[in-house]
């Protein structure tokens, strides 16, 4: 995955921002149950950060993680039905949308605790460099997640013990309603400079200038060179979750909105390919997306007698039985 090939960094947005569009209509015909919080928007971080990767890099995602775990290679329909709560989802439909997961290509998961997947992270790839398994990866957290004791922890033995992973910080504007000046003292980038950490702020709505600055990091990272961060600017084009759907929550503007809409990371990397190219890439991503839904839709739910299985590592047994 770490090519350069501009079409195959427009497929992976594409294909990240019509899963999206997808999944928000299973959420209105009530096939995914709670709601998700869409990427929409910031797709071009996912899949600018994921394209420098290796396949056995490893990544830790967010609440809104759809994107980092499409982005990373997991298969569209496995996901799709993952969402939907199915027996043939990635995770038998038990991780749903904030906890979906496929360690087969280093997705460690998606996470719904603010600040955990630097944590996550550091100690997964620390783990696996004491075994002799020179992994890199990257983790990506919010701009809320700064002020969280357990991500300035990560950060201090990331630095301390040259753990070589990517902090991608997805710089969106807010913490739910909560905008980032009324939350946050000093700067993003000032946090890792604190610690010795190289920081780099990116444009998160062009996939190819987060690939160009992820992709000199990993060198430096696999070369010994310790943990980095990259503070990707971007919008979140669509709600924090969908139940602001129903409920308009009045903390941006309709103007603000517009602007933040007007640099769209689909529209940035699709100029890069001609229009028969991008023609071909978004028949493509609509079929492959066709099928996923259909494949999620027809998986069968989870038996509810299973419930509780699958929360233990082995050994021991939700139910205290054999
Ligand atoms: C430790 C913790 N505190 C609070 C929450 C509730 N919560 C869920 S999403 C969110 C906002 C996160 O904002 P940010 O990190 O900027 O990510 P964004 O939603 O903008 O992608 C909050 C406070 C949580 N999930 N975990
Ligand atoms: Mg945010």
């Amino acid at each position: 995955m770490t090519d350069a090939d501009p079409a195959r960094l427009y497929r992976t947005v594409r294909l990240i921002r019509r899963f999206e569009e997808l999944a928000i209509a299973l959420v209105r015909s009530g096939h995914i149950v709670g709601g998700i919080h869409p990427y929409l928007g910031q797709e071009g971080i996912a899949a600018g950060v994921c394209a420098a990767l290796g396949a056995g890099d490893l990544v830790t995602g967010t609440h809104r993680g759809h994107g980092h775990v499409l982005a990373k290679g997991a298969d569209p329909a496995r996901m799709m039905a993952e969402l939907c709560g199915r027996e043939t989802g990635l995770n038998r439909g038990r991780g749903g949308s904030m906890h979906a997961a496929d360690l087969s290509i280093g997705v460690l998961g998606a996470n719904a605790i603010v600040g955990a997947s630097p944590a996550i992270l550091t100690g997964a790839v620390w783990a696996h460099r004491q075994r002799g398994n020179p992994v890199v990866g990257a983790s990506f957290f919010g701009d809320g997640a700064v002020n969280e004791g357990m991500l300035l922890e990560a950060f201090n033995l990331a630095a301390l013990w040259r753990v070589p992973v990517l902090l991608v910080c997805e710089n969106n504007g807010y913490a739910t309603t909560m905008p980032v000046a009324g939350a946050v003292a000093g700067t993003i980038t000032g946090r890792a400079e604190a610690f010795g950490i190289r920081a780099t702020v990116v444009d998160g709505q062009d996939p190819e200038a987060v690939r160009q600055v992820t992709a000199a990091a990993v060198a430096r990272m696999r070369d010994g060179g310790g943990p980095e961060l990259v503070e990707a600017r971007t919008y979140r084009f669509d709600a924090h979750h969908t139940f602001e759907h129903a409920v308009r929550l009045e903390y941006r503007t309709p103007q603000e909105v517009a602007d933040g809409r007007s640099r769209d990371p689909v529209e940035i990397q699709g100029a890069r390919l001609s229009p028969a190219d991008r023609e071909t890439v978004d028949a493509e991503v609509e079929a492959t997306l066709d099928a996923a839904v259909a494949f999620a839709l027809a998986g069968p739910e989870p038996d509810p007698a299973g419930a509780l299985d699958h929360l233990y590592a082995s050994g021991l047994t939700a139910r205290g039985g054999s």
